[in-house]
């Protein structure tokens, strides 16, 4: 078999193989400016933005994707290398691999590279939507406070050198500066983070930075720029090499960073693009008036299902999400949490049967093929466990619910915090405030509560002495008998 390479050149060799482009891509435009073009922009917003050009004669609208940190350096190079293109690798659940080369990346820009290109490109009259996926991490909030953390170091560095950003509240608001100063129409700002309110949270952090910046730019971009919440879902393992070696193997494909997912797909977004935008429903996204109440459906019942997968399956010494869920034991530990403790706080959501939603987030969980790795869950858990746990604890012991198996994910996160599992492993912990985890996870082994202590983190839950005591309780119980022998006497009780 001959081997080609993923580039425009050697598309029509390609098409022989997998599904390519069928739109002429010299014709498409970038009226997207994408922010992230890490692997689940790639799996999601790109995919549907491609399977709308390929059904949609109408439609030319187009992505420039911005690698905006210097470790970004490696995909904004291979996309370079492959003119935007990547082949997107759906891990089916019989285990057929479904291969498309996806071409709705057509421009691409490396922030560090040229800072100016990028506040040039916010501000060109062509960019209608800036779509962000920078993590939950990366809206600079504080979980204590709620608000916009200003001494951030990094934000306090752009504050100084605007023409500099590092960050992408430095680079908004140069953009659109220069957009309002030259007279060009709004535009839309997505966020397709995983955060309640992602919307909200992107207006609201984003004008406290301009606040500061370019305070009179505050009222233009609350006339000019809308901020729609959206909930994104599709389960996006890291590429691994065994991806690449099987996409050359299958199909003598040879493409320097592929992207692999889950078959299952869904975007709920809601329709406030003041600039216009491209008709993604007709292509499977849902446009509502109200997001909000499905986002935290997703967010605590699958992002929150992970967490507690990924700690739980961690200690215990297991390495992908499939193998910690088919643990059976860990499974009736789920089901029970997301019964008794995360339904009780979602209410009644319109055509949703949440009964039916757990058990395809188990079966999705459960694909074998999938091999989502325990580490990419646990990483900046930090940043995830505010927002995909804790507000569901919060709503609980305000109505005066359950919180023990929710006080017991958090205890084992203390434990798993030690950096070592129940076999003496080490766990390579990727945490932006790794340090302070460590530091009072150490100090929990004398006083559980300890960890509590991290405000950013946990807000003033340390205060509430319901939670304290069970989750002190489940911290000793974990660490005289272990999780797994804890999980099983919890089920029993549940
Ligand atoms: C995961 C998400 O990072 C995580 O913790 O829960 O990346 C998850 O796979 C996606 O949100 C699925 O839509």
């Amino acid at each position: 078999m001959d081997y080609y390479k993923v580039n425009s050149k050697n598309l029509s060799l390609l098409k022989e193989r997998v599904s390519v482009p069928t739109y002429d891509r010299t014709n498409v435009k970038a009226g997207i400016l994408h922010i992230g073009i890490g692997g689940f922009h790639r799996a999601h917003e790109a995919f549907y933005t491609d399977e709308l050009l390929n059904k949609n004669s109408n439609s030319n609208w187009g992505i420039c994707g911005v690698a905006l940190l210097s470790f970004d350096q490696r995909i904004y190079q291979t996309l370079k290398d492959q003119n935007g293109l990547y082949t997107l690798i759906v891990k089916e659940l019989d285990g057929t691999l479904t291969k498309t080369i996806i071409g709705s990346i057509v421009d691409y820009l490396f922030a560090p590279e040229n800072p100016i290109a990028v506040i040039e490109r916010i501000a060109n009259p062509e960019i209608k939507i800036i779509t962000l996926t920078i993590t939950e991490g990366g809206y600079n909030y504080n979980e204590a406070t709620g608000e916009f953390e200003i001494e951030n170091p990094s934000i306090q560095k752009d504050l100084k050198n605007p023409n500099d950003p590092k960050t992408v509240f430095g680079y908004l608001t140069q953009g659109l500066k220069l957009r309002k100063e030259n007279n060009v129409s709004g535009c839309t700002i997505q966020s397709c983070d995983n955060i309640q309110g992602n919307g909200h949270v992107t207006k609201k952090m984003l004008l406290s930075y301009v606040k500061h910046a370019e305070p009179e730019l505050v009222s233009w971009i609350e006339s000019h720029v809308s901020f729609p919440n959206s909930m994104v879902d599709r389960i996006t393992p890291a590429t691994v090499s065994a991806d690449m070696a099987a996409l050359k193997e299958t199909s003598g494909i040879e493409d320097a960073w592929p992207v692999v997912c889950e078959p299952f797909k869904q975007w709920v977004i809601e329709d406030d693009f003041i600039a216009g935008r491209p008709a993604w429903e007709k292509v499977g996204a849902q446009f509502v008036e109200d997001v909000v109440p499905y986002e935290k459906m997703k967010l605590s019942l699958l992002n929150a299902g992970h967490s507690v997968l990924g700690i739980l399956g961690t200690l215990i010494g297991y390495s992908t999400i499939d193998e910690v869920v088919n643990d059976t034991v860990v499974s009736a530990f789920l089901e029970a949490y997301m019964e008794q403790e995360v339904i009780p706080t979602l209410g009644d959501l319109e055509g949703v049967d949440l009964n039916e939603y757990k058990k395809s987030l188990l079966q999705r969980f459960g694909n074998i093929y999938i091999k989502d790795q325990v580490d990419r869950i646990c990483s900046e858990s930090s940043a995830k466990i505010p927002k995909f746990m804790l507000p569901t604890v919060q709503s609980q012991l305000k109505d005066g619910g359950s919180i023990e198996l929710a006080a017991f994910v958090i205890a084992s996160w203390a434990i798993y915090s030690l950096g070592v599992d129940e076999n003496g492993t080490k766990i390579p912990i990727k945490d932006a405030v790794k340090a302070v985890l460590h530091e009072k996870a150490v100090a929990a082994k004398s006083n559980p509560k300890a960890f509590l202590d991290i405000e950013s983190i946990f807000g003033s839950l340390a205060d509430s002495e319901s939670f304290v005591e069970v989750f002190t309780k489940s911290y000793q119980n974990i660490m005289q008998f272990g999780v797994k022998k804890c999980l099983i006497d919890l089920n029993s009780k549940f």
